[in-house]
């Protein structure tokens, strides 16, 4: 290459170009020395040719930032002329026979990890985390999830500092050594995907129960923490027994080893990995006592654990044939949490939530420049598609499915995808398949939602005459990059009639708009209904085409607490785009009487269901609105939610003060969700009272507080006043929580998002000694809550939000490629904002993309966010 020449931009791979591995591992055996910096890897495949593929007369390895100290076939070292080492870090054995044993040694250096992929370290101990493509920095191996292994794991290491050695499957032996070191042996039965292999090993202690299966297997279950977290574990272990019994009651599946262990660290890219046997978390999911762990918390790690419990059999048993269908194991698995975390408490807020962080997250996804499908037709870099659509969306899909083809049915095609499925590596296909053969129903058409990209558009118009009511419903998806025209999608609209008093006219039923249009007609009417569509948010669509005058019928009337919910907040939408218009021409803001309305009956009927009553009022997010806009307007919607949020604080004060009386806690605390919802409402009053100027009651509460909930309900109020106290209280907190790291992210957080916050303070954040690049969490806590979370400051006229965050991205990428790359997004939708800011967000993506030896996840997301 000469001095002009530009680096080759990294390969795409493409789903189509999918071909079967030419050799098949039978048995892994590792022995893994532990060292800070020089570990010594040893492994011992049994290879085979697959038949399944044409012969070729190579093998090839994946490797990456490995040391090869020795390779040997059949017990013959391997001569030069046969080993070949490969661009990327990978090795190709020349002249394979049918099968052979290969045995190498390699050398890596856990301290020199930053990237937090393969085996690191953190705090001293040793962690590894593998998917999607991290066992290669560990051995080399044909790393790709439909080679499928049994594996023996030997550990070992020095006693003293390392007392814990942890792998995969069951244990099987352990033993002392010479010189201070001892070992520990792991063997795991169930064949398995590399991504899924795990190792944990140092001085961490081990909190123990027991859970027996209903076939009477008898699981050890240990959570593993360092010492002084031994307190914080209760809530973890009850979740997880709580999804092993609701995962044999719900669908017959029972877990398949002797021990289940889970282990947490602190630095983590995600929120936790699902190896088999061997659950590795973030401890922000495992982590939680009242004085630390908000509700939110204590919500979270439930839904984690029952997570990655469930990969057990959807994930783990039945895996993926390629990275592309990581959907299959992820969207599965994410409907499978949600449904587990409905039952455990009210299953209609749940969804509120749930719809909520969709629309959020996925929605915007869908709308940008790295939209793709649930099952992704090309990648870059897979680490890149961990996204809300694979997840979040992929969930939605295949509770449609169900809601098409009927629970008993998707029960009997669960059954089915395992029992022809188990320990293969697989496709969407034979998901979607086992579905159909189970049900009967066909679901070709239905296959669209996991090929098309982009966010569904529904439409409704209707008519009523002498008693017949016609509606008719339309759907368009906008174009996405790469796929500019898009088929019709089956779009199950879960609905109701309601009459003018508020009764049913009809009853509730599911209809099927498979069309780009159809007409639904209703006889014998008594008077003109208001539909309810979407009830429970039936498909993942944006709905418009009702009036303002239908949407607070409906908000007051409808039997269905999801279109209850949708009516005011559509309702409030309507409401501030109308306000953002006034605005930008120069008219005063005034209170809605027609939102006020709304407000004031949610209020009457508050106590009747708080968590409830907590999430319709919050008025819907600034991002929100700015979605709605063809061309955003960040300063004008924040100014209009901030004067919106005052002078419903104002309108209501007394109602407000009066809720946060009355629902002030006594007895103990506890984490119910009754407990959980009163909280949520009283916080709510208080936010209110203090974007009405009032926040006395915040600094009380703040000083009171004996949990975290309403410690930090208070210290936001607070932060987002120009009180007095606001120093005084961000002191106060980092000073009593700085030995705490998880609460300390709070503090940044907080900040971070507070719109008191400026860019130039975010960025004096960045200096503060407690923050740290190599963290994660912190990084999420600092960049990701101020580049996504705070959209007045990101967007600020100067530019400086843009330029901090490219600073970020840069200083990032040379040290966790996976976190920076994940910090782009928020550059990404640079048209959807006015000339001048858009100019200075690509100015942002154009300086990062010109950085020499970016990664190439890095590179795949700005290059994408250009195009
Ligand atoms: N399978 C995990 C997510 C995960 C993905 C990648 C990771 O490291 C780069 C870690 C975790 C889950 O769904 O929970
Ligand atoms: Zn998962």
């Amino acid at each position: 290459m000469t001095s002009t020449d530009q680096p080759s931009p990294p390969p795409t791979i493409r789903r189509e170009d999918y071909r079967p591995p030419a050799f098949l591992v039978e048995q892994v055996d590792l022995h893994i020395a532990l060292h800070p910096t020089a570990t010594r890897v040893r492994a011992r495949l049994a290879l085979r040719r697959n038949p399944a593929a044409p012969a070729t007369p190579a093998l090839e390895l994946d490797g990456e930032a490995l040391t090869l100290l020795s390779a040997a076939l059949d017990g013959a070292p391997l001569a030069a002329d046969r080993l070949h080492h490969l661009p990327g870090g990978g090795l190709r054995i020349d002249g394979m026979p049918d099968s052979a044993v290969l045995e190498t040694e390699v050398e890596i250096s856990p301290e020199a990890n930053s990237e937090l992929s393969g085996l690191y370290l953190s705090g001293g101990n040793y962690f590894t985390q593998c998917e999607a493509e991290g066992f290669r920095r560990i051995t080399y191996f044909p790393d790709r999830p439909d080679v499928m292994a049994r594996y023996t794991t030997t550990l070992e290491a020095d006693r003293a500092t390392c007392p814990v050695l942890l792998s995969n499957g069951n244990p099987d032996g352990a033993g002392e050594l010479p010189d201070g070191r001892h070992w520990a042996r792991w063997s795991d039965p169930h064949p398995k995907p590399s991504y899924l292999f795990a190792v944990v090993a140092g001085d961490l202690v081990a909190v123990r129960d027991r859970f027996t299966t209903r076939s009477g297997r008898a699981v050890a279950l240990a959570i593993y923490v360092r010492r002084g977290d031994e307190d914080a574990c209760g809530h973890a272990m009850d979740s997880l027994k709580r999804s092993m019994a609701w995962d044999e009651a719900t669908y017959g599946l029972e877990y398949d080893l002797d021990v289940f262990n889970i282990a947490a660290v602190s630095d983590f890219n995600m929120g936790a990995m699902e190896n088999k046997g061997l659950n590795v978390f973030n401890t922000k999911y495992i982590l939680a006592r009242p004085e630390t762990a908000t509700d939110a918390d204590y919500e979270g790690i439930e839904t984690v654990v029952a997570h990655e419990y469930f990969h057990n059999w959807t994930g783990n048993r039945v895996t993926c044939r390629d990275w592309f269908q990581l959907s299959l194991k992820e969207g599965l698995t994410v409907f499978r949490d949600q449904h587990f975390s409905a039952d455990q408490g009210s299953a209609a807020v749940k969804r509120l939530a749930d719809v909520r962080r969709l629309r959020s997250a996925q929605f915007p996804e869908d709308a940008g420049p790295m939209a793709h499908p649930v099952r992704p037709d090309s990648y870059v870099e897979i680490n890149n598609f961990y996204t809300a659509t694979v997840y979040q969306k992929g969930a939605e899909v295949v509770r449609m499915m169900r809601a098409l083809i009927g629970e008993a049915n998707f029960r009997r095609g669960m059954d089915l995808y395992i029992a022809r499925h188990d320990n293969q590596a697989v496709t969407i296909e034979d998901f979607v398949r086992a579905m159909q053969d189970a049900s009967g129903v066909d679901l070709s058409r239905f296959s669209r939602w996991y090929a098309q990209a982009g966010t569904p558009e529904l439409r409704v118009w209707e008519a009523f005459e002498a008693g017949r009511y016609t509606l008719t419903l339309s759907q368009s998806t906008p174009p996405t990059p790469g796929q500019p025209d898009k088929q019709p999608v089956p779009i199950p609209v879960a609905m109701g009639l309601i009459g003018p008093d508020g009764a049913a006219l009809a009853e509730p039923q599911m209809l099927l708009l498979e069309e780009t249009e159809q007409t639904y007609v209703f006889e014998g009417l008594p008077a003109k209904p208001v539909p309810s569509l979407l009830r429970g948010f039936s498909a993942p669509v944006k709905l418009s085409g009702l009036t303002l005058e239908q949407l607070g019928f409906l908000a007051a009337h409808d039997t269905d607490a999801f279109v209850r919910w949708e009516s005011s907040q559509q309702y409030a939408t309507a409401a501030m785009l109308e306000m953002v218009a006034a605005l930008r021409s120069q008219k005063p803001l005034e209170l809605p009487e027609g939102l006020a309305a709304i407000t004031a009956a949610l209020l009457d009927r508050a106590m009747e269901d708080p968590a409830f009553a907590a999430e319709a009022l919050a008025l819907p997010s600034e991002e929100f609105i700015a979605d709605q806009m063809a061309v955003a307007d960040p300063e004008a919607i924040h100014a209009v939610r901030h004067f919106l949020r005052g002078a419903l604080g104002r309108r209501f004060a007394a109602r407000f003060a009066a809720l946060h009386g009355d629902l002030a806690e006594s007895g103990p605390y506890r984490i119910d969700g009754a407990a959980i919802g009163r909280r949520a409402l009283r916080n709510a009053a208080l936010a209110y009272l203090g974007a009405a100027g009032e926040t006395a009651r915040a600094e009380a509460q703040f000083a009171a507080a004996t949990n975290m909930t309403d410690s930090l309900a208070a210290l936001r109020v607070l932060a987002d006043s120009d009180s007095p106290a606001r120093e005084a209280a961000l002191a106060a907190f980092h000073a009593r929580w700085k030995d705490e790291p998880l609460v300390l992210d709070k503090w940044f957080m907080i900040q971070a998002m507070s719109p008191r916050t400026g860019a130039a303070a975010a960025e004096a954040l960045s200096h503060h000694p407690d923050f740290d690049l190599r963290n994660p969490n912190r990084v999420r806590a600092l960049v990701g809550a101020f580049a996504a979370g705070n959209p007045a400051a990101f967007h600020a006229a100067s530019g400086e939000g843009y330029r901090f965050l490219a600073d970020m991205v840069i200083a990032l990428d040379a040290v966790n490629t996976q976190v920076a790359a994940r910090m782009v997004s928020p550059l990404g939708p640079w048209k959807r904002q006015d000339a001048a800011r858009g100019a200075m967000m690509r100015a942002a993506l154009e300086r990062i993309a010109a950085r020499p030896g970016l990664s190439k996840g890095t590179y795949e997301k700005v290059s994408k966010s250009l195009a």
